[in-house]
């Protein structure tokens, strides 16, 4: 007999194998019983007829409690009704836990209730699902860049220096070099390292210590920073589009099962992979938002709504791009036609996703990046280090950094990003 898991089930019809998971919902009607099972690759059912079984099996079989654990050994059928669905005929049950009454019913429960039993949360139908929508569009992300000929060089999480202003640093005492900082994001180190192999990438967690209580926001979130030499503005931006289409076509191709437990339509995202991607100058889309209503003033961030303005139309996501310099960090490159502009770019989302990746071209003159360290009130000799990447072999080059959790939210389409991670921190939110 074969021990095997819900996925690949299906290439063993007619035959006797045993399967181990857990008791996910459960019904009976006389002497016949329909177990709901998942073994974390999948959710099978596995029926259990009392004349086909022993009084014990029968019995156990009466007893089982949401969550149980168990294994079970049966013959594998085909659903009479279904294409591609399979069953179990249940010969034996073996219980290795009767599990104590779970606190997550079948049945509504408020958030907050949820998130505390977050490590129990886990095992439901939709969080199965966008866990493994995350881990498919980690994979792709992957993937993408590997083929794109970068090389991962992972950053550290500690770090003496702010790479996105001082004003949602976390600190932290370390030892006696005084205070450390959890990285905001790695691309200072990874600016470093494409000096070493050209193109590479971090993909890790990164801290923001923002008091913004939004959907869209996390204090702390996984962030896959990506940088080239010799890649300019324009370049960046075609890598931004070749990795999200990719991303996007991935999910897809591997994630059919997961949307349709999310009951999410794919059609919208059909059309990402297919069309090219909307870019807009800052100036454009200030002009457009004006158009719109919009009571926004030039040289202002964008808000949710206008992001939401920008993209409501669009089958596609949105560049902004060549933003007022005034607003953006030290690192990034000046506009070389326009002074007063700076040549970043970030990319918001279709479906009210928001922006998605932030990125620029990075300065490449030590004069102007000194000055602009001083601007930023930013101490300079914590800065020493990088400006000795613009002194030994300075070359032009860009990067971006995309946001995992609001890439997830965005495929799983789901409203709040706290259910994009495992185990999200908020401001409200440390534990479990
Ligand atoms: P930026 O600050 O725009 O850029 O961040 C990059 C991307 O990270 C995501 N993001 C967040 N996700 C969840 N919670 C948050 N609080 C949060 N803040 C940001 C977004 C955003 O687009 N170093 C630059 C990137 C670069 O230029 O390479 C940076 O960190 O998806």
């Amino acid at each position: 007999m074969t021990n095997t898991r819900i996925t690949h089930i299906g290439s063993h019809v007619d035959k006797e194998v045993a399967i181990s998971g857990w008791l996910y919902n459960s019904r009976s009607s006389g002497s016949i019983a329909f177990l709901e099972i998942r073994d974390g690759s999948g959710f099978l059912q596995a029926i259990v007829n009392k004349a086909d079984v022993s009084e014990d099996v029968w019995n156990d079989t009466q007893k089982l409690t949401q969550e149980s654990s168990l294994r079970l050994t049966g013959i594998v059928s085909k659903h009479p009704k279904k294409e591609n669905v399979f069953e179990l005929q249940v010969k034996d049950l073996q219980v290795y836990q009767f599990a104590s009454e779970y606190p997550i019913a079948h049945k509504e429960h408020g958030p907050e209730f949820l998130m505390d039993h977050r490590h129990l949360w886990l095992r439901s139908k939709r969080q199965w699902a966008i866990l493994r929508i995350r881990d498919v569009v980690e994979s792709a992300v992957n993937e993408y860049l590997h083929q794109e000929g970068f090389v991962r060089t992972d950053s550290p999480v500690f770090t003496p220096n702010a790479c996105e202003g001082t004003t949602t640093l976390f600190a932290v005492p370390y030892f006696d070099l005084g205070e450390a900082y959890l990285s905001q994001s790695g691309q200072l180190y990874i600016e470093a390292a494409i000096s070493s192999v050209g193109r590479c990438y971090d993909f890790g967690p990164v801290f923001r210590a923002e008091k913004s209580k939004t959907k869209r926001h996390l204090t702390e979130f996984w962030m896959m920073d990506a940088e080239a030499a010799f890649v300019e503005h324009e370049e960046n931006m075609q890598i931004q589009e070749g990795l999200i289409k990719h991303i996007v076509k991935r999910c897809l191709e591997q994630c059919q099962e997961e949307f349709a437990i999310l009951e999410r339509n794919i059609e919208p995202l059909q059309k990402v992979v297919e069309l090219p991607f909307t870019k807009l100058t800052y100036d454009e889309a200030i002009k457009k938002l004006h158009e719109e209503g919009s009571d926004i003033k030039y040289g202002e961030d964008l808000g949710n709504d206008d992001e939401g303005l920008l993209t409501q139309h669009s089958p596609v996501p949105v560049f902004i791009h060549k933003w007022p310099k005034s607003i953006k960090p030290f690192y990034v490159k000046r506009d070389p036609e326009n002074e007063d502009l700076a040549l970043n770019v970030d990319l918001i989302g279709i479906e009210g996703s928001g922006e998605i990746i932030g990125g620029a071209q990075r300065e490449d003159n030590i004069q102007y990046l000194e000055e602009r360290i001083k601007e930023e009130g930013l101490n300079e000799a914590d800065y020493t280090w990088y400006l000795d990447l613009r002194r030994y072999g300075s070359v032009p080059h860009s990067g971006f950094g995309l946001g995992l959790e609001r890439m997830v939210r965005w495929m799983s389409g789901v409203e709040h990003i706290r259910e994009c991670i495992p185990f999200p921190r908020t401001v409200n939110r440390l534990k479990p």
